[in-house]
C-alpha cells in the first residue's frame, strides 16, 4: 500500500509541474482562413482494408461558429472502393514528447453533413486517433481509439454541427507505455459493402491529453 501512495504522489507533481497538459494539441484545428489547411494532409486506409478514396479541400462557406474568418476541412467520400472499412479523409501526427507521461486522452471533432444527398448509413464519419511509440507517429502503434456515427437520412441538417468524441471518461492509456506523438484522422469511413458517396465537413478538432480542461467551452476560431 505505501508504494501505490508514493506512487500517486509522484504522479500529481508531474501533472503539477507541465501547465499545458490540458492544452488542445491539434494545430489548425479550426481551419482558420490564412494558414487554410496548413498541418492537414490527406489520409486514405490502406491494405489490408481497402485504399479509400475521396477529396479533401479548405471550404470557406462552411464554418463551426459560421465565422467569416474561418473554414472547415471539406470531405467527399468517393463511391469506390465498394468494400468496408475504406476510409477517406484528413490526418496531422501531433507531438506528445513535452507531456510525457501521457495516460489518458480527450479528442473530437464537429462536423455538418449537410442536405442534398442520399445518406443510407453505408458511411460512418468521425474522428480516428493512433498513438505512437516514436515521435513524428513512427515507431510502433501502442493503441487506438474512435467516434463517430453512420451517417443516415435523418442527420443530414444543414447549420447543425454534430459532435464526436471521446471526453467524459477519458480514453486511457496508462497501462500501455507513454506514446510519443499521435495521429489525429478526420474520417468518412464505410461500413460494408456499399458504394455510397458522402460531403462532410470537420471543423474544431481536438486532442488533449491528462486531464483535458473542458475543451468544448473554448472557441476553436479565430474572433
Ligand atoms: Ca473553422
Amino acid at each position: 500500500m505505501k508504494n501505490v501512495r508514493i506512487f500517486l504522489f509522484a504522479a500529481s507533481v508531474v501533472l503539477a509541474a507541465a501547465p499545458a497538459l490540458g492544452q488542445n494539441q491539434v494545430q489548425n484545428s479550426g481551419f482558420d482562413i490564412v494558414p487554410m489547411l496548413m498541418n492537414w494532409s490527406a489520409y486514405a486506409s490502406s491494405a489490408p482494408d481497402p485504399v479509400g478514396a475521396g477529396t479533401g479541400v479548405w471550404d470557406g462557406t462552411q464554418d463551426v461558429s459560421m465565422s467569416p474568418l474561418s473554414g472547415s476541412a471539406h470531405i467527399d467520400f468517393a463511391a469506390a472502393p465498394t468494400g468496408g472499412n475504406a476510409a477517406y479523409g484528413i490526418r496531422q501526427c501531433v507531438d506528445l514528447s513535452a507531456l510525457q507521461p501521457v495516460m489518458t486522452a480527450t479528442f473530437g471533432t464537429r462536423y455538418e453533413v449537410r442536405t442534398g444527398q442520399t445518406a443510407t448509413g453505408g458511411v460512418n464519419v468521425g474522428i480516428d486517433v493512433a498513438f505512437f511509440d516514436a515521435v513524428g507517429c513512427g515507431g510502433n502503434l501502442i493503441t487506438g481509439g474512435s467516434q463517430g456515427k453512420d451517417i443516415l437520412m435523418a442527420d443530414l441538417m444543414d447549420n447543425f454541427w454534430d459532435t464526436a468524441e471521446i471526453l467524459s471518461p477519458a480514453f486511457d492509456i496508462s497501462p500501455l507505455p507513454s506514446p510519443m506523438s499521435a495521429e489525429v484522422r478526420l474520417v468518412a469511413t464505410r461500413t460494408s459493402m456499399n458504394s455510397d458517396t458522402l460531403s462532410v465537413f470537420f471543423d474544431g478538432a481536438y486532442l488533449a491529453v491528462n486531464g483535458a480542461l473542458p475543451v468544448q467551452l473554448q472557441t476553436f476560431e479565430a474572433e
